[in-house]
């Protein structure tokens, strides 16, 4: 069957109708990976699965709400976006933008945004602002320019953004055969995606295509925790500048998902993000952006507290973790030279070489 993008394959489940014009880059149908390393390294009754939403055209799960805004910014009359991003999502807005045949404006906080997000933007011929300011400051303005003209805003405070993105968990229920995950990882910026989450579940389940509901569990990195410490960061840092983010817009939808579900939102230190982003690499193969693995880091971390000894399983008897992989590796090349063994530079002959990868001693004469 030839793949369809998520607005043709849940299409009863969002707000569109049969003279819709559809703006799709086939996005969506990313693929459940699992991931056997990590499991047996975390929790002994724990299966960990990766949904890899790197994989989608633009490299992020914006994709999935992006469709949306855009198709409906062009039914409503739109002629042009507008977004503040850490990156993914003005990507992602001037890719639909281009093929909507919209203009694109994206606000990005200045030399805070990993290179391939930035190339991405640049390359579809958004027009790109760079502020010196941050990414909540981008948002504020962004808000404030389109409630006085007409361009539409496509972050995730756009509800089409949302619909979108709910697509996300109705496709893991579907994978799952009608189980939701046990516990549901994710990394917490401005705190969209979780919200977009919780409502597919809570629709799917409403439905009775999904039986049960998952526990969310969000992370946010620890100089960029507004909603772990109850209150905004007026200068979040942290390595991962996917979520860098200090003030998140649904940050009360959020902890609804949070306490609905009986999950939780906790942080972790750029440290803990750190080594998680290279075992995930190291030992299973994916290479994810440096936010998505902040949900990694979130796992091993309550892990390691006991969180799951006293849980017990939906259906199975093994507990069942599914941690969204936000954004693909590729997004910030500085970010994994940073992180990883240089490499060896070394003369052009096989001694030069058999030395170097520690297979001989070097020939002396
Ligand atoms: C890889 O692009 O906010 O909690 O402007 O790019 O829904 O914000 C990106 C967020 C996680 C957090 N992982 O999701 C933007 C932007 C990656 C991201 C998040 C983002 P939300």
């Amino acid at each position: 069957m030839l793949h369809c993008g998520v607005i043709e394959r849940y299409r009863e489940h969002l707000p569109v109708t049969e003279s819709t014009h559809v703006i799709s880059l086939n996005e969506g149908s990313t693929p459940l990976i699992s991931a056997p390393n990590l499991s047996k390294a975390i929790h002994p009754r724990l299966d960990v699965w990766f949904k890899f939403e790197g994989l989608n055209p633009t490299g992020s799960f914006k994709d999935r709400g992006m469709t949306m805004a855009v198709t409906k910014a062009l039914e409503e009359g739109f002629k042009a976006v507008i977004c503040a991003s850490t990156g993914n999502t003005s990507a992602s807005a001037s890719a639909y933008a281009a093929r909507a045949g919209l203009k694109s404006v994206v606000l990005i906080p200045e030399g805070k945004i990993a290179l391939g997000k930035l190339s991405q933007a640049m390359i579809h011929g958004a027009i790109v602002v760079q502020i010196k300011g941050n990414f909540d400051q981008a948002l504020q303005l962004v808000r404030a320019i389109t409630e006085n003209h007409p361009i539409a805003l496509v972050n995730s405070i756009n509800p089409y953004r949302i619909e979108g993105q709910k697509t996300g968990a109705f496709e893991i229920v579907d994978d799952f055969d009608g189980r939701a995950p046990d516990f549901h990882v994710l990394p917490v910026g401005n705190a969209g995606n979780i919200t977009a989450y919780w409502k597919g579940y809570r629709e799917y389940n409403e439905a009775e295509k999904a039986r049960n509901l998952p526990r969310m569990l969000g992370f946010q990195a620890a100089g960029a925790a507004p909603i772990v410490l109850g209150k905004p960061v007026k200068h979040p840092q942290t390595f991962a500048t996917a979520i860098r983010i200090g003030n998140p817009a649904s940050w009360a939808a959020a902890e609804k998902a949070r306490d609905e579900s009986g999950g939780l939102i906790d942080m972790v230190t750029d440290d803990e993000i750190r080594a998680a982003y290279k075992m995930m690499a190291a030992t299973e193969g994916v290479f994810a952006e440096p936010a998505s693995a902040a949900g990694i880091a979130g796992l091993i971390k309550v892990a390691q507290q006991g969180y799951f000894d006293d849980k017990e399983p939906f259906g199975g008897d093994r507990l069942r973790a599914v941690c969204i992989l936000t954004g693909h590796g590729l997004k910030d090349p500085d970010s994994a030279i940073k992180a990883a063994e240089e490499p060896h530079t070394v003369e052009a002959n096989e001694d030069a070489v058999l030395e170097a990868i520690g297979l001989c001693e070097p020939v002396t004469v």
